[in-house]
């Protein structure tokens, strides 16, 4: 007995020496960082199997991640997909189902000139107020919250400042860096322009602010939201970016022809815009900056780092810019192409090293995933369509869901009208010009080549009943028909895309090529004299 109590007096003492000269670290929630790229495409990235492309950075999220094969942006183009990231709603229930800015009813008819049957509903046209987004409920949680790049969820009133961010430098209305281009000075209303900057690159730039902001906060708990405007049209780069990819092309061999006509518009057959592959290159380095300042200062341990982007890359319509074969098409496009996207989460104490998880997941789920992440009860009342992957992270499962997308719209880049719904393997996209579904197994065929429709009537009329439940369940738009549809008219605007635009196109490509390009005023303002 007598040594039993000794032993209990010694531990006792051995544990107050212990908690004072060894003290316990304080528990910290762990800080979030999310890069989110604009238009970049599934195999945009060398670790998702570009061989043109050169991401290291990138990558090294990636090595250290469980990477989403089936990770999809919410729509195929960018406010309505950014729009669910935030609120972790479907397009159709939050009401932003296109860009925003985009025509509809007859507005469209007369500005398009596209003389297409349909006529797109209105939208909802910025980040609805009464919702608690992500960004405010980080705050509430004691999160600093920092926005850098591009918005695109509303104009003044709806700003990043409004909708739960402490700080944002160059988020406002518009979708593209077009007020200076990708070269500082940018004239950005939402950013300064700092003399000695002048020629910097946008994504160095919105690097630079993220990584003094990081080492201001480095002390608290941050969630800090990396929006690159890249690599958005116009696309732009440097001389020494654009003649390194130049010559790689050259050595990788070009193609005699580059498009091949697609529905709407020429389509791009390859991944060869040196141009395209210098801004993939001005990314990156950019996320090396914000890697480099977490491990300066001792935070990469407890930082959750997310990487994904808003919409598939750009095939056809704005710089034409890429190819993401095997996937079929790119931004715009209801195919694989415009919503598959990179889609990373590293969880720095679960020790991923780049293990795929095959589940279909969603923009949705972020919301849901940072907060059990971060230690908060969910909020199933803001993120009805999200779920949270913190069981897949662990190795388990979550339950069987349909994934819906609502886009009653015309892309730009060529998409159609359409709604699809995913359950497992099968993919149903209904057309709302046709109005016939088409139906695809991903498994087998990811490049959504042979429609099964019509030897599986039974699940899609199923897959179409739980779409359309959904859809009238949210109070979804729908377009209508034009009664001024003219097919003849239509007929002549696509022959003239065709025969005229596609050579045009073609040009174009070859002389991003040659030996010789240069687009003038010192490589869009990135030499200074
Ligand atoms: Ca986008």
């Amino acid at each position: 007995m007598k040594i039993y109590k000794s032993l209990f007096y010694l531990a006792g003492i051995l544990s107050v020496l212990c908690l004072s000269c060894q003290e316990e670290p304080e528990y910290r929630k762990p800080n979030i960082v999310f890069i989110y790229v604009d238009d970049l495409g599934y195999n945009d990235l060398s670790c998702m199997g570009s061989q043109f492309y050169e991401t290291p950075n990138v990558d090294r999220i990636y090595n250290e991640s469980m990477v989403f094969t089936n990770g999809y942006a919410n729509c195929q183009v960018c406010s309505p997909s950014r729009a669910s990231l935030m609120s972790g709603k479907f397009p159709a229930r939050h009401g932003i189902t296109d860009y925003i800015g985009a025509q509809t009813g007859e507005d469209w008819r007369e500005r398009s000139k596209r003389f297409t049957q349909l006529l797109p509903p209105d939208y909802v046209v910025h980040l609805p107020h009464e919702y608690v987004v992500l960004p405010e409920a980080l705050k509430e949680a004691g999160y600093k919250t920092f926005f850098a790049g591009k918005w695109h969820l509303g104009s003044e009133g709806s700003y990043p400042t409004d909708h739960g961010f402490d700080i944002n430098q160059g988020g406002f209305e518009q979708g593209g860096p077009y007020t200076g281009g990708y070269f500082s000075p940018f004239n950005n209303p939402q950013m300064e322009d700092y003399k000695d900057e002048v020629g910097m690159s946008m994504p160095s730039k919105l690097a630079k602010e993220t990584t003094a902001f990081i080492k201001q906060h480095k002390d608290t708990t941050f969630f800090a939201f990396l929006s690159f405007y890249a690599v958005h049209s116009p696309i732009q780069s440097t001389h020494e970016k654009w003649e390194k990819y130049r010559n790689k092309a050259e050595e990788m061999g070009i193609a005699e022809e580059g498009f091949a006509m697609g529905h709407f518009l020429p389509i791009r057959q390859n991944q060869d815009n040196p141009v395209y592959a210098g801004l993939i290159e001005l990314m990156d380095e950019a996320v090396g900056m914000v890697l480099d300042s977490l491990e300066a200062y001792g935070l990469t341990d407890n930082t959750i780092v997310i990487f994904s982007s808003d919409n598939g890359g750009v095939v056809a319509g704005d710089n034409f810019s890429t190819n993401l074969s095997p996937l079929r098409a790119g931004k715009g496009y209801q195919y694989e192409g415009g919503i598959r996207e990179p889609y990373f989460i590293k969880v720095p104490w679960l020790n991923h090293r780049g293990e795929e998880n095959h589940t279909p997941v969603t923009g949705a789920d972020f919301y849901p995933t940072i907060l059990e992440l971060t230690d908060q009860d969910l909020r199933p009342e803001e993120h009805q369509d999200g779920v949270s992957l913190v069981p897949l992270l662990k190795g388990g499962k979550i339950g069987d869901r349909p994934l819906i997308w609502h886009y009653p719209h015309y892309g730009n880049q060529g998409g159609q009208p359409s709604s699809i719904i995913r359950e497992g393997d099968w993919k149903l996209i209904y057309f709302y010009e046709s109005e016939r579904e088409v139906l695809y197994n991903l498994k087998t065929d990811i490049g959504e080549t042979t429609d099964l429709s019509d030897r599986y009537k039974d699940r899609v009329a199923e897959m179409s009943s739980k779409l359309f439940d959904y859809l009238k369940k949210v109070n979804a738009k729908f377009p209508v028909r034009d009664p001024m549809y003219d097919a003849e008219k239509e007929a002549e605007y696509l022959e003239r895309i065709k025969n005229q635009y596609m050579p045009r196109l073609e040009e174009q490509r070859m002389r991003y090529l040659s030996k010789d390009f240069d687009p003038g005023n010192n490589w869009w303002g990135s030499e200074v004299d």
